[in-house]
């Protein structure tokens, strides 16, 4: 420690490094996904993290029917052919991060003072292995120190008793938290008298869901996995599932096999749905690969409204035999109203908004038009827009167009993310939960939940700022560094009384603090759970409804981890006396309780221990029943959004590398796109480039501009890259001090992360 690290005001000084990474280099982006190169990457990263031994084995845990569930994303796994590895490069790589044998331990506390540690990248900090034991930084400190749980909770309890209400904490959860811990985890924060439960969810598929409850009265998705063993068309729209949902490509590939055709929409082409070559079969190693999207539409950042409002029309204009006018009679509402204004669109509108020509359009729109069973599958390039509900509803629209709900291979697959960020929200991890899921808390619990909303993420950044939320509380996650706008966030949170995080890993919410903060860390999925009640097993909900348990098999990372519900458990005595060791004992008896609050979950305790789980029921899926307020199936309207952007600005996608996991960076490879050993890059269309005055391999500031206010991410190295004109890509979270905090999704309230207005200002780079 040196006396310098006493005087620092803490916290405040690095949000990330931002320096310019001089070893990058730039290939050419992939033609394929999978192949060898998946294979090697992974073996690489998991044996550097666990050695040879436990690298072998813990991947062949990994989504076997009785071992844990991959904590990499939720994509379903098949019922009936699981390999025996059900190999996925990015899943061992999320396996590998948990399971690695390094060790974070008081005496890297003790040596690094909290200052120090906000100087690193965050891929230093993701390498530093995981976290031993409870950690405290009290008021004024430079240094975390350890202490013990029992000391941990009572530092929560007192803080938390000391509010003048309920309403002055706020309760994060972050989606790999278990059913179990999170059922324990909302009904102690509404026992606790509030409903400020912001997720992870608020900045991903809110607007999915947000967008499908209003038009089919549901907000999951309409498909099981079986049904794309009977797609003839796939749409897959605002997503890369080669680098996000590995598992996915497998299924695609069956697919295209079976010659159903798969559109890719999407400003990048991205190598995942190009071809795939299965790294477990030979012709995956040696050939081509399968061909996997027979067709690639470039539709510009947030065109997706104008394009597929395009193909829509044309559909209506020529192809009248594809729209399925029965089913729109019986089971919808407001076609007439849609028909007139898909009529009155003009085609300069949605060429000029889409970027894409009238005849590719009109092309597209023949082979969706010929389908008797389409399934449309999206993630965050439609969330994450200011019209991102827009987005999502037109494609409700297209479906609904052809009849494609409640019928064999056809529907909304909104691809999920976290892989329980489904399950959480099933649980009531939710600021704005339903009348009825209280009205059920209320009776098996006996007490008055409270009725008023809570604030999401965005509710939560800006009461820490107005001094309306003094102690914030993380299950799980990177709050500081996966929200908008992070130096904002981090003036929220520094202004706090408490934060504390729960987590398995060190980030940089554990560096920009509260007056006091602490760290709880706890045992990760992949871990032996061993309670009082002997070894217990916890249940996930898969992005297709499916409901399975997930059981540890390592030896945890410390002696000294308790897990997810046990600390809920802890911090629920300590603030209002309740003795939930029973719970925490024995799993079951948590499950005993789910299944009366929860519909779907009857004789759960039974059902969960069917190898392979058991499937939620889903009225639209199930029975072609919308649980709309009318009881049908909505047609709704939206304006093609103008982008308004002046000479010299651009709409920037914050998205993905290969090598990362959200806010945790596994290295520093992006292999399909070609980018290596570095992230701060922005990927530029050449002629943009060469308009801009700018050069490949120029280092520029990233400026950003929403309602007068500018923000500004350092060096950035511009990359040559096939990307739609007046478009730029870069990472997440390097880019997300540019994302303004009030520009959001209407309805959902989602930030939007892919549509950020930005200029570039050249930087005269010091060597
Ligand atoms: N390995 C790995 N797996 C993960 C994650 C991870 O970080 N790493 N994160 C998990 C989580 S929480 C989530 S939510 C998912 C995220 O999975 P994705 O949604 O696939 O992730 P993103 O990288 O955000 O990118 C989405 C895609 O949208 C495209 N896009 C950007 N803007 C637009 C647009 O305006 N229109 C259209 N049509 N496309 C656009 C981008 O080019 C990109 O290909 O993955 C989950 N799985
Ligand atoms: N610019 C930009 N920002 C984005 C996005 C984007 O596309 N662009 N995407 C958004 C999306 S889709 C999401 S979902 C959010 C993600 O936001 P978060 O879920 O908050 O962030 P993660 O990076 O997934 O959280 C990583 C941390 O979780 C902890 N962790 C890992 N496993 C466990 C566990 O089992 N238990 C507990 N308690 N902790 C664990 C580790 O300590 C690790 O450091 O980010 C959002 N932010
Ligand atoms: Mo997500």
């Amino acid at each position: 420690m040196t006396a310098d690290d006493k005087k620092t005001p803490r916290n405040t000084e690095f949000l990330s490094p931002e320096v310019f990474d001089g070893k990058i280099k730039i290939g050419k982006p992939a033609s394929s996904a999978g192949g060898i190169a998946a294979v090697t990457s992974s073996l690489k990263i998991s044996v550097k993290q666990m050695g040879l031994g436990r690298a072998v084995s813990s991947l062949l845990e990994v989504n076997q029917k009785n071992g844990f569930d991959c904590p990499g994303c939720a994509w379903p796994d098949p019922d009936d052919r699981r390999s025996m590895v059900e190999f996925c490069e990015n899943g061992a790589k999320a396996v590998a991060e948990e399971a690695t044998l390094k060790r974070i331990t008081k005496e890297f506390f003790a040596e690094h003072s909290v200052v120090d540690l906000s100087r690193q990248s965050d891929f230093w900090l993701s390498q530093q292995g995981r976290l031993t034991q409870p950690m405290f930084l009290p008021d004024g400190a430079s240094h975390y120190q350890p202490v013990s749980w029992e000391k941990a909770f009572a530092i929560v309890g007192g803080a938390l008793k000391a509010l003048t209400s309920p309403n002055e904490a706020a309760f994060y959860t972050s989606g790999r938290t278990s059913n179990e811990a999170a059922f324990l985890f909302q009904l102690f924060v509404r026992r606790f008298g509030t409903n400020n439960l912001p997720d992870c969810s608020n900045m991903c598929h809110e607007s999915s869901g947000y967008a499908l409850t209003q038009t089919i009265g549901s907000g999951k998705g309409t498909v099981s996995l079986k049904d794309f063993e009977f797609a003839d068309c796939i749409i897959v729209i605002g997503q890369n599932p080669g680098t996000n949902h590995p598992r996915m490509l497998t299924t695609l590939q069956q697919a295209a096999r079976r010659g159903c055709r798969i559109i890719s929409i999407n400003p990048l082409e991205e190598a995942g749905l190009k071809r795939f070559r299965h790294p477990q079969e030979i012709s995956g190693i040696l050939g081509r690969g399968t061909r996997l999207a027979s067709h690639h539409v470039p539709v510009k950042i947030n065109g997706d409204v104008a394009l597929l409002k395009g193909i829509q029309k044309a559909i209506l204009e020529a192809f009248v035999p594809a729209i399925d006018l029965e089913f729109i009679g019986q089971y919808t509402e407001g076609f007439e109203s849609y028909r007139e204004n898909m009529a009155q669109e003009s085609w300069g509108k949605i060429v000029e908004g889409s970027g894409i020509p009238e005849q590719d359009i009109r092309e597209i729109s023949e082979i969706i038009s010929r389908s008797k069973a389409m399934i449309c599958c999206w993630a965050m390039g439609l969330t994450q827009h200011e019209n991102a509900v827009a987005n999502i509803q037109e494609i409700v629209n297209l479906l609904l167009l052809g009849g494609h709900f409640g019928r064999p291979g056809a529907g909304a697959c909104p691809v999920r993310g976290h892989s329980n960020v489904q399950g959480d929200r099933t649980m009531g991890i939710c600021e704005r939960p339903t009348s009825r899921f209280l009205e059920n808390l209320a009776r098996e619990f006996e007490f008055t939940p409270p009725q008023e909303h809570g604030l999401d993420t965005v509710e939560t950044i800006e009461a820490l700022n107005r001094g309306a939320v003094k102690v914030f509380f993380a299950l799980g996650g990177n709050f500081l560094s996966a929200t908008p706008d992070t130096a904002y966030t981090a003036q929220g949170l520094i202004g706090s009384e408490l934060t504390v995080q729960v987590s398995t890993k060190l980030n940089r919410s554990h560096l920009v603090t509260g007056a006091r903060a602490l760290i709880l860390p706890c045992l990760g999925r992949t871990e032996l759970d061993l309670q009082a009640g002997g070894l217990q097993f916890v249940s996930v909900e898969n992005s297709m409804g499916v409901v399975h348990s997930s059981e540890g098999r390592l030896s945890p990372a410390s002696a000294d981890l308790l897990s997810e519900p046990a600390i809920v458990a802890g911090i629920a005595k300590a603030t209002l006396g309740l003795d939930w060791d029973g719970y925490v004992a024995d799993y079951d008896r948590i499950r005993d309780r789910i299944a009366k609050v929860i519909p779907g979950f009857e004789d759960f305790n039974a059902r969960i221990r069917i190898p392979g789980g058991f499937i939620l029921p889903h009225a639209v899926r199930d029975q072609r029943e919308f649980l709309t307020p009318s009881g049908r199936a909505l047609f709704t309207v939206h304006e093609i959004p103008r982008l308004n952007l002046s000479p010299g600005q651009f709409l920037l996608a914050t998205i993905r590398s290969h090598d990362q996991y959200n806010t945790t960076i596994y290295g520093m490879e992006d292999r399909y796109r070609g980018i290596h050993q570095g992230r701060r890059v922005i990927l530029m269309n050449a002629d943009d480039i060469f308009a801009q005055r700018l050069t490949d391999g120029e280092i520029v500031d990233v400026v950003s501009h929403h309602r007068d206010v500018q923000r500004r991410a350092k060096n950035f190295r511009i990359v040559t890259y096939e990307i739609p004109r007046g478009c730029v890509a870069a990472y997440f979270p390097e880019t997300n001090v540019l994302v303004p905090i009030d520009k959001i999704a209407e309805g959902s309230k989602t930030p939007a992360f892919k549509s950020v207005v930005v200029s570039f200002e050249r930087v005269a780079l010091e060597v």
